[in-house]
């Protein structure tokens, strides 16, 4: 399995494509690979046999370090800076730092207030005291030689001649391969981000407190680099130094610094193609494979326990419910520097829900009204059961609307209950076992014996039922009416073409009829083939119509990166022979390498 990921990928940089074929029984695994004409013949042991079983990552790992963002290369004297009014030149920190600023001016950022408090305070930091001293009013400023530079400057990019072009793919190209690689143990592996991010202005979701500050440069100085005492360490740029060097085998960064507007550590990690991420990716998906071994149990579990003497057993049993029931996160895992007043389940308050007897034809309903992760707001209104409503009847009672529904439990103590009913159990693990049971029983469902786009149809259409489920919605796209228009306006046309084609279709017949020579035949099959063929396309244009309209506000990415066993989407293309291009893009099929190496047709989660 490893080596056949990895003899994919060495071939696919040299552009050599391969066709493997397996035979597989519990131990290992036999490939049989045709390589321009030569057969290759390997045995494999299976994945799980070659993890190591001392909490270490590797035993061997080497790399070049990072790639730097390049030096500031000063403005030439003819743009120029004015203050107040007259030209004024600024010392090399301090001008790099308003570059940034002109940059970004015909952004609405630069006109939010925080932005420029925030950016103003940041950037007299770096001017010397004699430009402090001038430059006191932001107010003042006057960036529009500057920002015009650099309009004409990307302008002069984008006219760039084939050669120029060609030129800076081979040195990104060059860096790719003199940086973009490590080897770990004995597989040379892709690595993800090995290119610092270039200082800039940060600029953070919507209101963010911190927006306009001075993301700065990363500097040798600022990185720890880890690797093995054995291997060659990487150099620093001549003339610097890295901060330490470290041989940590149990955590598999490359290197690390902290990032000054958080305070958060950033790693460079290896590309999700690689062995280490994809044997976590897949680890993920076989414990949400033990949790259907075992979710019965603790059903049987939770029921009981809302029945229990103790308060904090019967919340910490309803929570469990509508973690695994509503697929619900279960505390507030907040994004860095969200201030947002986000919540989970265990930190629900009673402001978040409502309780309704009787609604409509239904008992017991509970209303859902809240912003979890990433301020998405969460609202459901759904029947639960008897017990479930009585406890929270109980729950809210002489509550007021900002405290606590489940006021004997936190998140800590929930996962520590998780972990005591399934080793590696989480709230996040009923989410991956619930969406992957769904897509599979979905796709079961509702795979037609149609045609390829139909079948493709089906399966955006399963896949958007996970995204429902686990509340992945989205604004509609920005340019979504308009991209409408442009397919209805192509449908117009083909539908307009296949009048056309069809009374093309009706005189040729007409026409044979009335001499019924071989020709006029000939014209006939001619003109019955194009008739099938528009339709075809027609119907293709509206399949996609469809599948664009319905998708309209369901973000089905993030299920499909990280709630989905890849393995299902795999058998499935495998079973119904569709290209796996058509549900994977290159960047998914990378990750998901490995459950394209692995799933069979018959697969099941
Ligand atoms: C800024 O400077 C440019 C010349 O570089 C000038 O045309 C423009 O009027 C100035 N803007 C303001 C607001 O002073
Ligand atoms: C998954 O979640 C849905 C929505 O709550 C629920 O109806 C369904 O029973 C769950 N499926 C499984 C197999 O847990
Ligand atoms: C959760 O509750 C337990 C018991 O009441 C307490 O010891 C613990 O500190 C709490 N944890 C957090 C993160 O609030
Ligand atoms: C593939 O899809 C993901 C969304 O899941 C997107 O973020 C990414 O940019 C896409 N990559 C390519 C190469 O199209
Ligand atoms: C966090 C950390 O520094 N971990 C380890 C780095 O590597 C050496 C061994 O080479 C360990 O002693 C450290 O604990």
């Amino acid at each position: 399995m490893l080596l056949k990921h990895n003899i994919r990928c060495i071939l696919a940089q040299k552009n050599i494509s391969f066709q493997p074929f397996s035979i597989t029984n519990n131990q290992y695994r036999v490939f049989f690979f045709s390589v321009m004409g030569c057969v290759l013949l390997f045995v494999v042991f299976r994945w799980e046999e070659e993890r190591y079983t001392d909490g270490s990552k590797w035993r061997f790992l080497e790399h070049k370090g990072p790639v730097f963002a390049p030096p500031y290369e000063p403005l030439p004297d003819k743009v120029k800076f004015y203050y107040d009014g007259k030209p004024m030149k600024l010392s090399a920190p301090a001008e790099e730092v308003t570059t940034f600023f002109s940059k970004m001016l015909d952004h609405e950022y630069t006109t939010k207030d925080i932005f420029r408090k925030n950016f103003f305070k940041d950037w007299r930091k770096e001017m010397t005291s004699e430009e402090k001293s001038k430059i006191t009013d932001l107010n003042k400023c006057n960036f529009s030689e500057m920002s015009e530079y650099f309009k004409t400057q990307s302008e002069a990019r984008k006219q760039m001649s084939k050669e120029e072009k060609q030129k800076i793919k081979e040195e990104n190209e060059r860096l790719l391969q003199e940086y973009g690689f490590c080897i770990m143990d004995n597989h040379k592996e892709r690595i993800g981000n090995f290119r610092i991010e270039p200082p800039g202005l940060f600029r953070g979701r919507g209101d963010h407190p911190k927006m306009g500050m001075l993301k700065r440069r990363i500097r040798p100085e600022d990185i720890i680099i880890n690797c093995s005492k054995d291997s060659k360490q990487p150099k620093p740029p001549p003339g610097t130094k890295w901060k330490e060097v470290r041989h940590d085998n149990k955590v598999t960064w490359l290197a690390s610094w902290t990032e000054n507007i958080q305070g958060s550590i950033k790693y460079i990690m290896l590309n999700p193609s690689s062995r280490i991420k994809g044997e976590k990716d897949w680890q993920k998906y076989e414990t949400a494979r033990r949790l259907k071994k075992c979710v019965d149990r603790i059903r049987t579990q939770y029921r009981d326990d809302w029945k229990s003497k103790e308060m904090r057993i019967r919340q910490r049993a309803v929570a469990l419910y509508f973690i695994d029931k509503l697929a619900l996160r279960a505390g507030n895992e907040k994004e860095e520097g969200e201030t947002a007043d986000t919540v989970g389940c265990c930190s629900l308050r009673v402001e978040h829900i409502k309780l309704y007897p009787k609604m409509d034809d239904q008992e017991y309903v509970v209303e859902f009204d809240f912003l979890g992760k990433d301020s998405i707001r969460y609202y459901n209104k759904i029947p639960v059961e008897k017990r479930v409503f009585k406890n929270l009847q109980l729950f809210l009672e002489n509550k007021q609307p900002e405290d606590d529904l489940f006021d004997r439990l936190n998140t800590s103590i929930l996962n520590k209950h998780l972990q005591e009913l399934m080793d590696g159990l989480t709230a996040k693990v009923f989410r991956t076992y619930n969406a992957s049971i769904t897509l599979q029983q979905q796709l079961k469902e509702l795979t037609s014996d149609d045609s390829v786009p139909a079948k493709i149809l089906s399966y955006n259409r399963a896949n958007r039922a996970v995204a429902i489920l686990c509340n992945h919605q989205r604004a509609p796209p920005k340019t979504f009416e308009k991209s409408m228009q442009n397919l209805q306006t192509k449908i117009d046309e083909k539908q307009n073409q296949l009048s056309a084609a069809r009374k093309q279709l009706k005189a040729a017949k007409a026409d044979r009829k009335a001499s019924r020579d071989e020709k006029s035949k000939k014209t006939v099959e001619v003109k019955r083939k194009a008739v099938q063929r528009i339709e075809e396309q027609l119907m293709k244009l509206q399949v996609q119509a469809t599948d664009r309209e319905e998708n309209k506000q369901i973000a089905l990415g993030t299920s499909k990166l990280n709630y989905l066993d890849p393995r299902i989407s795999v058998a499935w293309c495998k079973k119904f022979g569709i290209p796996i291009e058509k549900i994977y893009n290159k960047t998914q099929r990378e990750k998901f390498a490995w459950a394209i190496d692995m799933a069979e047709k018959d697969y099941e989660f």
